[in-house]
């Protein structure tokens, strides 16, 4: 089996590698520049936004998780071309090669003027909390409608925060462990036929916020709660809309502004 990650060199893609490595599968790391090596990954430079760049990466591929793109706020046009355009060039490229399955990194900023509260589903429809947040309800429905009209696997994760460590007290319900993130991408990868589905990507947190159930049905078992990190934070805790929202800061973040 070979599985495609765009994006490998990024945060996600780091974490990801070295969990996801096993006897029969091959991971294809690709970013912009080449990615380092490691174990017996082959890995190649590429831009997501490259129609020939990616028909080639997709060439012997099962499976492809797709990381690549801005992680945060960008200018509109940016993230039109690299979210919105790149995961469009991605999916054609995976439907020319023949690729069954794609799992799609969506961000909580989709939903990120939800309100907070117990589970909230990782179906709710999209609210999102800036143009990047646009940009992944967008890639959401990208993906639907490759799975209806080309019957490829799609999951859709909707990444809280993973990072070594929760980034200050709101990622104390937001984190995301770099462990989860590989059961989770792991069990992504292998549930059989998953079908279209968006699931959250969260560790099993005290404060969590996010529901586990729709990731659990595909054999996601989280093992970590960043609470355990609580007594090292020292950031103040949100307020105001910030307290209020999913997306926490990103809801009064300007608009278009990298940050
Ligand atoms: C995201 O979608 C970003 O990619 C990441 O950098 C974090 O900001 C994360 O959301 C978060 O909400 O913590």
């Amino acid at each position: 089996m070979r599985v495609l990650i765009t994006g490998g060199a990024g945060i996600v893609g780091t974490l990801l590698r070295p969990r996801l490595r096993q006897a029969g599968r091959t991971l294809r790391v690709l970013d912009l520049t080449t990615p380092e090596a490691g174990g017996d990954d082959e890995v190649l430079a590429g831009s997501v936004t490259d129609p020939d760049a990616m028909a080639a990466a997709c060439e012997g591929v099962d499976a492809i998780i797709h990381l690549g793109g801005r992680s945060r706020e960008a200018s509109w046009e940016d993230t039109v071309e690299t979210n919105i355009n790149g995961t469009h060039t991605v999916l054609e490229a995976a439907r020319a090669a023949r690729v069954g399955r794609i799992i799609l990194a969506s961000s909580n900023h989709a939903v990120g003027f939800r309100e907070l509260g117990k589970d909230l589903p990782a179906d709710s429809t999209p609210r999102p909390d800036t143009y990047y947040g646009v940009s992944k309800a967008v890639i959401e429905s990208l993906g639907s409608l490759y799975h209806s009209r080309f019957g490829m696997d799609v999951v859709c994760v909707r990444i809280g925060s993973c990072f070594e460590r929760p980034p200050g007290v709101r990622g104390l319900a937001t984190w995301l462990s770099p462990d989860d993130a590989g059961r989770l991408f792991e069990a992504c990868l292998t549930y059989p036929s998953p079908g279209y589905r968006v699931i959250w990507g969260v560790s099993d947190n005290t404060r969590r916020v996010y529901s586990l159930a729709e990731a659990e049905a595909l054999g996601y078992r989280s093992r970590d709660d960043a609470e355990k990190f609580a007594a090292e934070m020292t950031d103040p805790a949100p307020t105001g809309v910030a307290a209020q929202y999913v997306g926490g800061p990103f809801c009064t973040a300007p608009l278009g502004v990298p940050n």
